[in-house]
């Protein structure tokens, strides 16, 4: 059998699909293959190209009797078909080495994804106690390349150039390190990490006359036992993905109320925001939850805000509008947070009503520049129009306190008043004058 990949093979091949396995031949994958390329381009799709090597396995079948040999290469060919959408194609090009096209991506996670699922079905396979160490290189289109060719060689030389103990290569490294941290830490939350990993931390907010703090913000943070401490933007956005936000959400309130209750006891009156994701919020079942959860512990409703992002909240998701109002009956207060930066058009503003708004520390960061000054003025002056109160975010210099203290904003929060910090922390240094010793 000729290694389909060495060029001096590349034309020779007549392009065939295997009756016996179902898997195309190289020649054949670049036939097929060369216009989904051509239609990525026009349509500004990308494409990955995966080429699995599984080392040792050419010589098993060859050594095997050609009966058990065809049922072994068909059984390895089945699991990567499997491990695939059916608009991919999957060429065997020879010498224990397969090529599969995804024609669907659109990012490198999602590579990642197949990469893995690859590996872990081709690890399972065993023939008379051999295992075989399925490795996977990845060439993304466009960015990697933009001819088959080349697209196929980098796939390939990236296997090759893996070292021992990995089974994913990408053949751009910065782009394949991304995605394989987020995919390492999609599996580690997927494997059930202890909750007593995750942690919230608590920053003030302030009111901009009073330079009281009013109001505190819960944070989830995940200290992972690996890479350290880690902010919600780190894990969140898989936490979506894999449906653990729900319950990282759900044990967030729990945390947040107990604290609540423990600063009321103590004499602080001000309230505690806790920021819910959209899957959670429409998963059914959180107003009960919520309402539950502050009967047991005798919370006030009026003392907890939800914080959801212009995303979630207008998102022209008549449920997740229906489920906010819900939570707002309750006596809760519903603030919408990173303002100005979402997907949202004003539109969803006619759809929902919140209480509060959170402007996205882009606004006061950046230039100030009078127009940037402008449209921050502008921004809360509409949000007060609506007769709501403003939060401004992200506050870090002390020359950006004047701007501030101009704007007309009602509150603030920001590294200049107060970084998120661990409960003990947060009370020594924002609660001590306000709470009973
Ligand atoms: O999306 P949301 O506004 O809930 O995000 C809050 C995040 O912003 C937290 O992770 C918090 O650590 C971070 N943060 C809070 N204050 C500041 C700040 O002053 N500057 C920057 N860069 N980040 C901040
Ligand atoms: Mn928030």
């Amino acid at each position: 059998m000729t290694d389909g990949l060495d060029p001096r093979f590349y034309g020779t091949e007549v392009p065939t699909r295997d009756p016996d396995t179902g898997a195309i031949n190289r020649a054949l994958l670049v036939e097929a293959a060369t216009p989904m390329l051509s239609l990525a381009k026009r349509y500004a799709r990308s494409m990955a190209f995966l080429h699995i090597h599984m080392a040792g396995l050419h010589e098993r079948v060859a050594a095997l009797e050609s009966d058990r040999g065809k049922a072994f290469l068909r059984n390895v060919t089945a699991r990567i078909m499997a491990a695939v959408r059916d608009s991919d194609f999957v060429a065997n090009v020879g010498a224990g080495r397969f090529v599969v096209a995804l024609t669907e991506v659109w990012e490198p996670d999602a590579a990642v994804r197949v990469a893995s699922r690859l590996v872990r079905t081709l690890s399972e396979l065993s023939d008379d106690h051999t295992t075989y160490d399925p490795r996977v290189g990845v060439a993304f289109f466009p960015s990697d390349a933009d001819s088959l060719d080349n697209l196929l060689a980098l796939a390939r030389s990236a296997v090759d150039r893996l070292g021992d103990g990995r089974a994913i290569a990408f053949a751009d490294p910065i782009l394949g390190a991304d995605a394989l941290e987020r995919a390492g830490l999609e599996r580690d939350l997927l494997g059930n990490p202890q909750t007593d990993q995750f942690l919230l931390h608590y920053q003030p907010i302030l009111g901009v006359e009073s330079h009281e703090v009013v109001g505190v913000e819960s944070l989830l943070r995940w200290q992972h036992p690996l890479r350290g401490m880690l902010s919600a933007g780190q894990f969140i956005p898989l936490a979506e993905r894999t449906g653990r936000v729900r319950a990282l959400d759900q044990w967030s309130i729990l945390q947040a109320l107990d604290d609540c209750r423990r600063w009321h006891e103590m004499g602080w009156e001000g309230w505690v925001s806790v920021n819910l994701s959209g899957r959670t919020l429409s998963g059914g079942g959180i107003v009960d939850y919520v309402d539950q959860a502050m009967k047991e512990r005798d919370i006030d409703p009026r003392s907890i805000v939800f914080e959801v992002t212009e995303n979630t909240a207008l998102a022209k998701n008549g449920e997740v509008v229906r489920i906010l109002q819900e939570l707002r009956n309750l006596g809760s207060r519903i603030a919408v947070d990173d303002f100005g930066t979402g997907h949202a058009s004003f539109e969803y503003l006619r759809e929902f009503d919140p209480d509060l708004v959170k402007l996205d520390r882009v606004f006061i960061t950046g230039g100030d520049q009078p127009r940037h000054q402008r449209l921050f003025h502008s921004l809360i002056l509409m949000v007060h129009h609506l007769g709501k109160p403003v939060v401004v975010e992200g506050l870090e210099e002390e020359s950006q306190r004047e701007r501030l203290m101009d704007s007309g904003a009602d509150m603030a929060q920001g590294y200049l008043f107060g970084r998120p910090t661990p409960r003990e922390e947060f009370e020594g240094r924002h609660l001590t004058g306000v709470i009973a010793p």
